[in-house]
């Protein structure tokens, strides 16, 4: 019966050395089966022990009876054994003698898996503190991982909350952009208006500053200037065309009479030539600058032709602005007025 405990025990210890060398040794389950072992041992040790003293204190109740009672070994009256006892008594000592050896045998083995037991509880102790150690470890490691994880969980609600406002703001940008888009090509389009007004803000800025110089310059030559016209009042005496040529060389030509008003401001200069003639067709009255007689201020009678008269003259008998020119032979030399436009 101790035999087949210990053999149970050492299977059981079998059984966790190969679950152990498998890796696959969870704690608990180790622990189980320490406790298993343990009690097993313990248990066998005491049952051997047990035993052992059953079979000697059987040994000795029957050596004890066959002295007291003499059967079967009972000695005649004369104090000698009848062979037959003899014989009984041997074999029963023989018996016991083999049963003494087998428990001393016994007892020797049970001393061996003992010692050997002793031995795995130590290796068993070692790597259970081996494991503590590893289980320490391993929660040390639990531990440091589940901080990890809630800091890696705080940082991922961060971000996930960042990159809401992230995607709020980028939509509010693309609304943004659309409108900016839209605003910029209005001001592309403003931006063309704008360059053409300041290009042809441009050309009538450098045309006003050289309609100025040149008003300044022929101002200071003794121009007078009047409604957008320059007129040159000349001291000297010229036949009309000889007049002519010398307003062309100023950049100007005789003086064109365009309206009423323009007539009585040039009435003050009488006996002047103005720019028109009937040279080419007569009786076709031109002006200079090519342009047919429409609105005329001949004084009453003119223009009489009185002696091949073909050049027009502010005349000395101008009785009213309306009534002033006179017809008079080209060749006479006299004053004359150019004229010029800023
Ligand atoms: C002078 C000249 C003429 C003119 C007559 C008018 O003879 O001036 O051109 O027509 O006067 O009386
Ligand atoms: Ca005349």
């Amino acid at each position: 019966m101790a035999q087949g405990a210990f053999e149970r025990m050492d299977n059981d210890m079998e059984d966790m050395s190969y679950e152990d060398q498998a890796g696959g040794n969870a704690s608990s389950k180790i622990w189980n089966k320490i406790g298993i072992a343990r009690s097993n041992k313990q248990g066998l040790y005491r049952l051997a022990t047990v035993a052992l003293g059953l079979l000697c204190l059987i040994l000795l109740m029957v050596i004890i009876s066959r002295q007291t009672h003499g059967s079967p070994a009972e000695a005649t009256a004369d104090g000698r054994f009848e062979p037959q006892t003899y014989d009984n008594l041997s074999l029963e000592i023989d018996q016991l003698q083999s049963s003494y050896s087998d428990l001393n045998r016994q007892m020797a083995l049970l001393i061996s898996s003992h010692n050997i037991l002793i031995e795995e509880k130590a290796l068993l102790l070692v790597r259970y503190h081996n494991l503590t150690d590893q289980k320490h470890l391993v929660e040390t490691s639990l531990h440091q991982l589940l901080l990890q994880k809630a800091q890696l969980d705080d940082r991922y609600n961060k971000l996930d909350s960042e990159n809401r406002q992230l995607q709020i703001s980028y939509s509010n940008l693309n609304s943004s952009k659309s409108e900016l888009q839209t605003r910029n090509s209005v001001l592309t389009g403003e931006i063309g208006q704008l360059q053409n007004r300041y290009s042809n803000l441009t050309r009538e800025r450098d045309d006003l500053l050289k309609r100025n110089a040149k008003l300044d310059s022929k101002m200071a030559a003794g121009w007078i200037f009047k409604d957008s016209s320059l007129y040159k009042i000349n001291s000297a005496k010229k036949s009309w065309h000889a007049s002519r040529d010398s307003c062309l060389k100023m950049g100007a030509d005789l003086v064109v009479v365009n309206n009423i008003d323009e007539q009585k401001f040039l009435l003050q200069y009488k006996r002047y030539w103005i720019g028109l003639s009937d040279t080419e067709t007569e009786g076709v009255w031109t002006w200079v600058d090519g342009t047919e007689l429409t609105t005329s201020f001949w004084r009453p009678g003119e223009p009489n032709n009185a002696g091949d008269e073909d050049c027009a003259e502010i005349s000395i008998d101008a009785s009213s602005p309306s009534q002033a020119w006179n017809d008079v032979p080209c060749s006479q030399a006299k004053l004359y007025i150019c004229e010029d436009h800023v």
